[in-house]
């Protein structure tokens, strides 16, 4: 059987038997690779545990299937394409041989501070080559990677630093982003200083910007990749090893680090990117997504290396110098599948025709939007502008927890309709629930969205504490894995997803939680209590509105605006700052002691007229202080 799907007859056949024989399904995939040692057993599984584990007694190294897999007939061809953030800066690529090495040799640097299988390396990081180089030589030699976006400040650094007790951080001095450059090893210090677990510090130069480097902590990159061999044999690793943790916000509490295990997610990855974007040798593929997200892990990353694409790193943002960038990023590397987040085409759009026109854009094949719904309005621009109405659209739907793509259209295969996801992949069973926690089957409904059955690359667990996976995921509908998301099944069996039905926000397709934002809120002196909401914005999809109760002697409420911006800055990162502050006297709780979120959310839209029931508060005047308060008080 081939893995790569040509029509849509064979999605249709490939689709059934991946349901009604999943395990001879995957089985025949899984042959594609390069293994040590052939699995035992395909599956082994249950969502009341939960337990799961694909090609059990399989051995592997994922690297060795990203890297040396493709040696020999691919060794000169380009790896990675790196386009640096400011333009006139001079890009680098890197051919499958030089990667390999790169890897390779890092992987003897990490060996050498001390890094061994199963350890956690911390990696903060810019998008350059070397932040790839180092998730795959922590794969390489079986050590588990926890990538943190380098947009998150000190308390998120050490939080999930400490969670999973990463003894190694990888860094850099600094940053470019835009016109603006962070100083990460500034932020790595400061967090540092709660984090006993670590004993070695890895820095990478990139800004040249003036750093401390802490004595028998901290070492620089380029000294100890001097100083080493460029061959190391890939780690045998277990089907179920850990690969990697990212740690994702829910909806309550802190952060959690979702596992991904090592065959399973690159099966999964593999074979939906092959057939999403309809991959075909030689493409140049661009992912926009960075590498702290996990659509960096999957799809900028493991799965094209994992294919032997040429890929795209960028590290710059969509409006620097001007909204033509990615345009002109295009057209310079004859880019032919072209990944992105509906904020980023909302933005550009927003910008205007001036920035598109003076690009040919005619290397595009396929395009793709990730992250959140995309409303019609920017895929109809996307569809008209960018890919000239010649390029198929693919709106793929999935979750850090999910490891891939669930449901989207197959580029060219499956008739799109904008603003739905449309079909799952083969291997993949939703099913949507009625309020009363039954599956609704048939057509035209809409409910919550579950998946009954598991694919190669779901969640194992949450790392440190398998209960909180267990309850986060499977115990709202028992025996299904809960997405979090609301979805409509139209007439035609089409899926859309509607977005999420807990508190989890996407912020220009940001994953946030409102716990977080709440935390960091509170510790500002003067507040006394918080609830975070979001509300529908034009450009990056969701804002954050935040309502905060202020104590009796707290009157400069300019002053403590400005202290709650700076906590969530330092606490968080600015990506988690409140578009609006409310002060308010109090929140409208019930009488169990819940906020009633979904009035303040209304409030928050600005249609207050419509609160619904708001017999069951303790105190329902307090809706109406903030309601009058909505109206003056927003700028
Ligand atoms: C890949 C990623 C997951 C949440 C998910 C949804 C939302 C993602 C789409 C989407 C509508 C899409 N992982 N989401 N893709 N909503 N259409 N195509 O984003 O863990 O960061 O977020 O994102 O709500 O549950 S994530």
């Amino acid at each position: 059987m081939s893995a790569r799907i040509t029509s849509f007859e064979q999605y249709q056949a490939d689709y059934k038997r991946s349901v009604e024989n999943p395990e001879d399904f995957w089985a025949d995939i899984a042959e594609n690779f390069t293994w040590k040692r052939t699995w035992d057993k395909v599956l082994d599984w249950n969502f009341t545990e939960p337990n799961i584990k694909w090609f059990l007694g399989g051995k592997l190294n994922i690297s060795e299937n990203c890297l040396d897999r493709h040696l020999q007939d691919k060794g000169n061809q380009t790896a990675v394409i790196w386009e640096p953030n400011n333009p006139d800066e001079k890009g680098r690529t890197l051919t499958y041989n030089e990667l390999y090495e790169e890897v390779c040799k890092f992987s003897n640097v990490l060996k050498k501070q001390g890094v061994k299988k199963g350890d956690r390396v911390c990696i903060y990081m810019p998008m350059v080559p070397e932040a790839a180089v180092a998730m795959l030589a922590c794969a390489r030699i079986g050590a588990v990677h926890s990538v943190v976006f380098a947009g998150f400040s000190v308390q998120s650094i050490s939080d999930r630093i400490n969670d999973s007790s990463c003894e190694v951080v990888v860094t850099s001095d600094g940053l470019f982003r835009g016109t603006k450059t962070v100083e990460l090893k500034k932020i790595v210090d400061e967090a540092l200083v709660t984090c006993p677990c670590v004993r070695k510090v890895i820095v990478l130069q990139r800004t040249g910007t003036s750093i401390e480097m802490k004595q028998g902590r901290d070492v620089y990159w380029s000294d100890d990749m001097q100083a080493v061999s460029g061959d190391c044999a890939a780690e045998e690793m277990d089907s179920e090893d850990m690969l990697y943790i990212l740690y994702t916000s829910g909806s309550t509490g802190k952060p959690k680090g979702v596992v991904h295990t090592t065959a399973g997610y690159m099966v999964y990855t593999w074979y939906s990117f092959l057939n999403v974007f309809q991959y075909n040798e030689g493409d140049v593929y661009w992912c926009t997504a960075d590498i702290g997200w996990v659509t960096g892990h999957s799809y900028t990353v493991y799965a094209p290396l994992l294919a032997g694409a040429t890929i795209l790193m960028f590290e710059g943002i969509p409006v620097h110098p001007d909204a033509g960038r990615f345009w002109q990023v295009i057209d310079k590397h004859k880019v032919n599948i072209f990944y992105t987040a509906p904020t980023a085409i909302r933005s550009l759009m927003a910008a205007g025709l001036d920035y598109v026109k003076p690009y040919k854009l005619d290397s595009l094949r396929v395009l793709g939007t990730v992250g959140e719904p995309i409303n019609e309005e920017a895929w109809v621009w996307y569809n008209e502008y960018i890919g000239k109405k010649k390029c198929p659209i693919v709106d793929t739907w999935w979750q850090t927890e999910t490891g891939g793509i669930l449901i989207s259209p197959l580029a060219g295969i499956t008739e799109t309709k904008p603003s739905y996801a449309t079909l799952p992949l083969p291997g993949v069973q939703p099913a949507i629930m009625d309020s009363s926690g039954k599956e609704m089957p048939g057509n035209d409904v809409e409910g919550n969205l579950c998946i009954k059955f598991p694919w190669p690359s779901i969640i194992r667990t949450t790392y440190g504490d398998h209960e909180r996976c267990r309850q986060t995921y499977f115990d709202s509908y028992p025996g299904k894995y809960f997405t979090g998301d609301g979805c409509r099944r139209d007439a035609d069996g089409y899926y859309r997803i509607i977005g999420r039905v807990d508190d989890v926000l996407k912020v220009s397709g940001h994953r946030l939680g409102t716990a977080d934002i709440e935390d960091a809120i509170n510790h500002t002196e003067g507040v006394v209590e918080s609830a975070v909401v979001g509300y529908p914005h034009p450009i990056k999809g969701e804002a954050i509105y935040a309502f905060v109760i202020y104590s009796d002697t707290e009157h400069d409420f300019s002053k403590l605006k400005q202290d709650i911006i700076h906590n969530v800055n330092n606490l968080i990162g600015p990506i988690a700052k409140p578009d609006k502050i409310q002060f308010v006297k109090g929140l409208p709780k019930t009488r169990s002691g819940k906020i009633m979120r979904r009035i303040l959310r209304k409030i928050a839209e600005g249609d207050a007229g419509n609160l619904g029931d708001t017999t069951t508060l303790i105190d329902p005047t307090v809706v109406e202080d903030i309601r009058q308060g909505a109206e003056v008080n927003q700028e």
